[in-house]
C-alpha cells in the first residue's frame, strides 16, 4: 500500500498520509511522494481546492525517528532540504486552497505541515505537539514562521520549549486552527469546507494566498501596492465578471476558476 494516497472526486483532491501502524510519520519515501503528490495536486485542472489528512487515529507524527537512527538512513543534513522544505514551499506556493484535516495527533513536522495550510480543521480528539524540545531539536518545517504569527510569540515560545500535547480546542482558542468538529463529523464539515473553496474564484484565492505569503514580511506601503496590482489582476478575470453579473442578476454565481 503506497504511504500517500490521493483521490480527485467533485474539483477536490484529498491526500491521504498512510502509514498509520507509524502515526503516519514521515520516512523519506513518504516525504519525496508527498511532494510528487502535491505537484499532481498543483497542475490537475479538475483539482481547485487540496485537503490533507491522516489514515487512521493520528494525522501524523512528524519525522519517522527509526529511519533518523538508522545508520544506513536518510542524513540530518538532508532531511530539511529534501523532505521538509520542498512539503511547505509547495504547500505556501500552490495556487489551490490547501486544507489541513487534522484527524488526530499531530506533532513536529506533522504538526508544522498542518499549520503551514491556507485552512486547518480538526477533530475534538485532535492534538497539537512541538514535538522537537523533547528530542533535542529545533522546530522546523516553518514551526518557526507560522506558530508566532498565529499565536502570538509568547505562546509560540512556550509550546515550542515545553513541547505540550495541546488539544484541538485549546489550539483554536490560541488562533492555531479555523474550526473544531466533532470526531464523526470532522470528514463529512470538512469536505462541505473543501466544497465550498472548490467552487470558489480560484484565482482570486489564489492571489489572496500570495498576499498573505507575502504580509507576512512586507512594510504596509509596499502590501498596498502589491493589493493595487493584485487586484487589478482579479479584476480581469471572468470569475469576477461573473460575480458582479450574478449580484445584478440575484442568481447564484458560477465560478469557473479562470
Ligand atoms: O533532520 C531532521 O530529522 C529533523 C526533522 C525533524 C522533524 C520532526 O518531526 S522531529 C519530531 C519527531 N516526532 C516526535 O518526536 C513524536 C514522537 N511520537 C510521540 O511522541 C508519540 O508517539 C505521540 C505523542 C505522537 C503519540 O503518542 P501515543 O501514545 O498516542 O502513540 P505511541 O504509542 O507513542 O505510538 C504508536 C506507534 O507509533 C508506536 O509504535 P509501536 O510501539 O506500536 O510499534 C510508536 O513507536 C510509533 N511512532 C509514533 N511516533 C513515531 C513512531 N514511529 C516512528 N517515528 C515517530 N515519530
Amino acid at each position: 500500500m503506497s504511504s500517500i494516497l490521493l483521490d480527485i472526486r467533485d474539483r477536490v483532491a484529498f491526500i491521504t498520509l498512510n502509514r498509520p501502524e507509524k502515526l503516519n510519520a514521515f520516512n523519506r519515501e513518504m516525504a519525496l511522494l508527498l511532494q510528487k503528490t502535491l505537484d499532481i495536486c498543483s497542475s490537475a485542472k479538475e483539482a481547485r481546492c487540496i485537503c490533507i489528512t491522516g489514515a487512521g487515529n493520528a494525522f501524523s507524527a512528524g519525522q519517522d525517528l527509526t529511519e533518523i537512527a538508522d545508520p544506513e538512513g536518510p542524513k540530518m543534513q538532508k532531511i530539511l532540504k529534501e523532505h521538509y522544505n520542498p512539503i511547505i514551499s509547495r504547500i505556501r506556493l500552490i495556487t489551490k486552497p490547501v486544507v489541513a484535516v487534522v484527524n488526530g495527533v499531530a506533532a513536529g513536522a506533522g504538526a508544522n505541515i498542518a499549520l503551514s495550510c491556507d485552512v486547518v480543521l480538526a477533530a475534538r480528539s485532535a492534538s497539537f505537539i512541538q514535538a522537537f524540545s523533547k528530542i533535542g531539536l529545533i522546530p522546523d518545517s516553518g514551526g518557526t514562521f507560522f506558530l508566532p504569527r498565529l499565536v502570538g510569540w509568547n505562546r509560540a515560545s512556550a509550546l515550542m520549549m515545553l513541547g505540550d500535547k495541546i488539544p484541538a480546542i485549546d489550539a483554536l482558542q490560541m488562533g492555531m486552527l479555523y474550526k473544531v468538529f466533532e470526531d464523526d463529523t470532522l470528514a463529512a464539515e470538512s469536505l462541505k469546507i473543501a466544497q465550498t473553496l472548490a467552487v470558489m474564484p480560484t484565482k482570486a484565492l489564489a492571489f489572496t494566498k500570495h498576499l498573505l505569503n507575502n504580509s507576512a514580511v512586507n512594510d504596509i506601503e509596499t502590501q498596498l501596492k502589491l493589493e493595487d496590482e493584485f487586484q487589478q489582476r482579479a479584476a480581469a478575470t471572468e470569475d469576477f465578471k461573473e460575480g458582479v453579473n450574478a449580484f445584478i442578476e440575484k442568481r447564484k454565481p458560477e465560478f469557473i476558476g479562470e
